[in-house]
């Protein structure tokens, strides 16, 4: 079977070719995720997260229709500005493609895209989970089935309560994802280090997730890493301050019946108005926080890899 590969900066593809540490990043926290220009500067802003930690960032997105791994300056800046740009999860992108559309590209699509390109370390906030009320709704991301089929490692900071937690923790083991929490026992929520539900695993530095990487790709698993790393406790939000406006949120989305694929980034652009832009500002710590790990994990991950 032939994969299509998709178009690289030259920037990636050198880094690429000479085995050198490389992060892919995702686009729709760009399109749907953050307003703009927070959007703009926290994406350009973790990049160079990235390159200070040792690695090559590798920003992911479709470009009118073209499926693109690492994009230019301006062509992140169009990203950000853009109105009306599709959210594409991996189902979406041949018809994005067909149709020679530009789309923001979720956990699910970009985790196979980085895996077309080579790319195995994956930055981002959050990962979609098993929404609340997923017993009538069926809501699950499609985030946790592309865990469960594609091998990157994704780096998140949990995932929040706008999910049912411990029902997402659940579906992981289901479909044999390991959950490792990094430099803790708990499972963190996003915005809070804490969620009251234990992670599988923890490991302590970012070589020996590396090296778990590397072993559970040997043992022909097939599946995708999660790595959840809890938010930095000065960026921290409380549950006291947090918790209420989440649910206020979700109430609020069922009360207007917004589902399927528009409801997490309603969420998002919801919590950040009724907590006056605190949201905002913690998810952008926890980004940048989740990508100075990766980067370091890539780093060690790129000698293991090379067989050095
Ligand atoms: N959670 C966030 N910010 C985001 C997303 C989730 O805090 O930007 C985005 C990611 O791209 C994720 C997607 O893959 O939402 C999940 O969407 P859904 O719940 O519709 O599967
Ligand atoms: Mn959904």
């Amino acid at each position: 079977m032939s994969l299509i590969k998709p178009k690289l900066s030259p920037e990636v593809a050198d880094t690429l070719a000479s085995g050198g540490p490389v992060v892919a990043l995702e686009s729709t926290i760009i399109t749907h995720g953050m307003p703009f220009p927070a959007n703009l500067e926290t994406a350009f802003g973790v990049e160079q997260v990235i390159r200070d930690n040792g690695a090559v960032p590798a920003t992911i997105a479709v470009v009118d229709g073209e499926l693109r791994v690492g994009l230019e300056p301006d062509e992140l800046e169009a990203l950000a500005k853009a109105q009306g740009v599709v959210k594409a999860s991996g189902r979406d992108l041949a018809v994005a493609m067909v149709r020679g559309q530009s789309a923001g590209t979720t956990v699910s699509a970009t985790m196979l895209m980085a895996d077309l390109a080579g790319i195995d370390i994956f930055a981002t906030g959050g990962v979609g989970g098993v929404h609340r009320g997923a017993e009538q709704t069926f809501d699950i991301s499609a985030d946790l089935t592309e865990l469960g089929r594609t091998k990157t490692a994704v780096v998140c900071a949990g995932v929040k309560s706008i999910l049912d937690i411990a029902k997402t923790l659940e579906y992981l083991e289901t479909q044999r994802v390991p959950v490792i929490a990094y430099g803790t026992e708990e499972f963190p929520a996003f915005f809070t280090r804490q969620s009251g539900f234990k992670a599988d695993h923890r490991l302590d530095t970012p070589e020996e997730i590396a090296r778990a990487m590397y072993l559970h790709h040997q043992l022909g698993t097939g599946t995708g890493l999660l790595i959840a790393n809890p938010i930095p406790q000065a960026a921290a939000l409380t549950h006291e301050f947090i918790d209420g406006t989440i649910a206020d949120a979700v109430k609020e989305a069922d009360e207007r019946g917004i589902g399927r694929k528009e409801l997490t980034p309603f969420l998002l652009a919801r919590i950040n108005e009724l907590s006056g832009g605190e949201s905002l500002k913690a998810n952008i710590q926890l980004v940048r926080n989740n990508a100075a790990l990766a980067a370091r994990m890539a780093v060690a991950y790129a000698p293991l890899k090379a067989g050095r």
